[in-house]
């Protein structure tokens, strides 16, 4: 499955090398849905298999309707008499024809069907249940509930090898949740809750991706799903959980003041004034690996030049470019770079 998808998509290598604000080829959607062509898990299998029997079936079909109508072609310029044309005895084989796509079609709309009930719930009591909310252009995530409950922005974390529910939502237009290797595609519209379960097999990145046109950015609406060993995934829990500390530098207490003035109006930092929920919760932002919804790799220069220069890195972003002088830019740097 792979060969044939390096085979294809040899385009993806080179796509990569093209991104300008970073190195990593996974940032800046330049590999990624080349993967949908192979499966990590169980809510995936049977939506491949679908995928390719369909595209075999198709591609028969191609080919069986191109040789009949170059033995049409063929038979016509033999036969000059025009009579003949009337008198072919082609009635039984339309006859024939009609019954075998009558069968091949319903044949494919109970497997589909099968398929669409395979995935519709886990095998088994999902493990985790987390909401996952789309907005233009990023996507919010919130674990738990209560005093427990936290939130995180474009990067979902889950334990290998179990189910996890995502109940999908969206803040503003219709999006829809595409992680190619764990699912098939479940749409997030406003006022209502879909589900989407999914399973990794095995541990590992794999790439999401908004997959409903909902705007500009639309293309840089990516998300990552990393599935860990148990272990590792309560500790990564555990952390998000924490609320930001205070900073301990003079210079980085500048910095949250400055957020809490230029910034708090759409971010929130658990333990500190910042409270609003239009935009990613930054408590942890440093702990992410990539920035702006799969935009750019979440370096230190980086994470400034988006804050300053977001328009720039994608346009048209709900992110207004932030204008801060050298000195304000060196604390907000410091304040930031202690949300690990
Ligand atoms: C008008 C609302 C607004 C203001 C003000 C604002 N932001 Fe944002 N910010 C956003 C939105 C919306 C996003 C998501 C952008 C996207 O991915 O398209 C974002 C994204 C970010 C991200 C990337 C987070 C991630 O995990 O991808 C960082 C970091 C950030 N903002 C920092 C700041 C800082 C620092 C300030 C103040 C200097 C600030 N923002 C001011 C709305 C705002
Ligand atoms: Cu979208």
């Amino acid at each position: 499955m792979l060969l044939v998808q390096e085979a294809f998509f040899p385009i993806y290598a080179s796509a990569a090398d093209a991104t300008q604000h970073s190195a990593d080829p996974v940032a800046s959607g330049s590999t990624p849905l080349a993967y949908f062509l192979r499966s990590k898990g169980a809510a995936a299998d049977p939506v491949l298999h679908l995928g390719w029997t369909l595209t075999a079936i198709c591609s028969l079909v191609c080919i069986i309707i191109a040789v009949m109508l170059a033995m049409a072609m063929f038979r016509r310029r033999r036969q000059e008499d025009p009579h003949a044309l009337r008198s072919g005895g082609g009635l039984s084989f339309v006859f024939v024809g009609s019954i075998v796509s009558i069968v091949a079609l319903f044949g494919i709309t109970i497997y589909m069907l099968t398929v669409l009930a395979e995935v519709a719930d886990p095998p088994k009591a999902p493990a985790l249940t987390v909401t996952v909310t789309a907005y233009d252009w990023w996507w919010k995530v919130d674990y738990g509930e209560g005093p427990r409950h936290f939130t995180t922005a474009n990067e979902l974390h889950i334990p290998v090898g179990v189910p996890v529910l995502v109940l999908l939502k969206s803040a503003d237009v219709i999006h829809a949740f595409w992680v190619p290797e764990l699912s098939g595609k479940t749409q997030t519209i406003p006022g209502t809750v879909n589900r989407q379960w999914i399973q990794a097999d095995q541990p590992g990145i794999f790439r999401g991706q908004c997959t409903q046109y909902c705007g500009v950015q639309h293309a840089h609406m990516a998300f990552e799903v990393y599935a860990q060993p148990q272990a590792d995934y309560d500790r990564w829990y555990a952390a998000q959980q924490a609320d930001a500390s205070a900073p301990a530098s003079v210079q980085a207490m500048h910095g949250r003041k400055l957020f809490a003035e230029r910034c708090a109006g759409c971010h929130t930092i658990r333990g500190s004034q910042a409270t609003g929920v239009q935009a990613p919760d930054l408590t942890h932002v440093l702990s992410r690996r990539l920035l702006a919804a799969g935009t750019v790799v979440n370096t230190p220069d980086n994470l400034m030049d988006w804050i300053q220069h977001a328009q720039e890195i994608k346009p048209g972003t709900l992110m207004p470019d932030m204008s801060l002088s050298p000195v304000e830019a060196g604390n907000l740097s410091a304040y930031l770079s202690t949300l690990e």
